[in-house]
């Protein structure tokens, strides 16, 4: 699964994307781009993509 992410500037926003993103349940493996803005990961459950975006926008990003 893949979103992009708008506002990331450096690598702690590329680390506070990663922590929200960890937060969300369901969500394993996780590889966020800063260079393309883009999150990519893997779940092994049914990932609440509402629950995706409001994580990310509470770490200061928005998801497109
Ligand atoms: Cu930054």
């Amino acid at each position: 699964m893949e979103i992009r992410v708008e506002g990331m500037k450096c690598q702690g926003c590329v680390e506070g994307v990663t922590n929200a993103l960890k937060s969300v349940p369901g969500i394993d493996d996780i590889d966020v781009s800063l260079e393309e803005g883009k999150a990519s990961f893997t779940s092994s459950e049914t990932v609440n993509l509402s629950q995706v975006s409001e994580a990310v926008s509470k770490a200061g990003f928005k998801v497109k």
